[in-house]
């Protein structure tokens, strides 16, 4: 098997594209699909700083890869959640990028430590307030970004969400018809002048496995174990009935995903966003002053019932 490109020997076969791929021509495809991501959805500028969500899992510490080599201005937050091994794995790896490939470029990694500011990990926080951990995770998370986002004055915040996620969201959204949630689902959504951040996902064009290829070949060392908390998550269903099809017929998700985009920005007078309709009615978290529609922020009350609950 040859390169499509360059017909040296191919490392790497993509179906979806009826193509095959050396080393550099599929790095070359990689940096292409951001690069139109970032251009089409109008997602930042060499001038602007962009502040990258890192896991230590493959998607996000290629992001970071692909956005220094394309000579963006991007940093990284890494949370500590504070789950056991799995935690401190993912934190080392995270530390072993920043501290070689992103000190390389001159970047920053920001770290945040959940066990130290609120005094217990992601387990115990989500046992305090007895909901599901992943939920609490996603509260916290969200809040950590934003918050880091708007205090050290960066552009965008950049997940590193993947074809294959997006694809498995939306699924999962139209299997419920939760309609605000497919308002919601755009590779870019953009910033409100009540201080939340403008949040892009430039992988949204490549897959999980494209991701992976790409962070092994560029001897990128990420931590290969999903998060323990992610068993039994209806996503990870929805990815293997995605897979399956996509193994039928190459080319599905970009087609279901791509596709959705496409309608949605055709649509002639769209109404208004969730996040149009959120930001109308925002003001100030009466405790940390971050942006939330009601009095208190869904952070700050998190973690005042998880003192209340940790007391009585
Ligand atoms: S990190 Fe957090 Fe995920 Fe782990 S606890 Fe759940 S939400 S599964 S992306
Ligand atoms: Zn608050």
């Amino acid at each position: 098997m040859n390169c499509t490109k360059c017909k040296t020997k191919a490392v790497m076969k993509l179906p979806r594209h009826n193509a095959a791929f050396c080393k550099a021509c599929f790095n070359g495809f990689v940096h292409d699909q951001v690069g139109k991501a970032i251009k089409s959805q109008k997602m930042f500028s060499k001038d602007e700083r962009i502040l990258v969500a890192v896991s230590g899992g493959k998607d996000s510490l290629a992001l970071w890869d692909i956005l220094l080599k394309l000579g963006y201005k991007a940093d990284a937050l890494y949370v500590d959640l504070g789950i056991g091994s799995y935690s401190e794995q993912s934190h080392a790896k995270v530390i072993r990028f920043a501290e070689t490939v992103a000190a390389a470029h001159g970047a920053t990694l920001h770290v945040h430590t959940v066990e130290q500011e609120e005094g217990a990990g992601i387990r115990e926080l989500a046992m305090l307030v007895h909901r599901p951990t992943c939920s609490t995770c996603g509260t916290i998370k969200r809040y950590q970004f934003n918050r880091a986002a708007i205090e050290h004055h960066y552009d965008v915040m950049a997940t590193g969400h993947n074809l294959d996620d997006e694809a498995a969201r939306l699924l999962g959204n139209v299997l419920h018809w939760q309609e605000e949630y497919l308002d919601k689902q755009a590779p870019s959504l953009p910033a409100s002048v009540d201080g939340f951040a403008k949040k892009v996902k430039p992988l949204y064009r490549l897959t999980e496995r494209e991701l992976a290829a790409y962070a092994v070949l560029n001897k990128i060392d990420y931590i290969v174990e999903e998060c323990p908390m992610a068993k039994g998550a209806r996503t990870l269903l929805y990815k293997e009935v995605l897979n399956r099809l996509e193994t039928e017929s190459p080319g599905t998700k970009q087609t279901f995903y791509w596709g959705f985009l496409e309608k949605q920005q055709r649509r002639e007078s769209p109404s208004p966003t969730m996040a149009e309709r959120d930001q109308s009615a925002l003001r100030p978290c009466a405790t940390c002053g971050q942006p939330t529609t009601a009095e208190v922020c869904s952070y700050c009350k998190l973690m005042a019932r998880a003192k209340t609950s940790s007391l009585s």
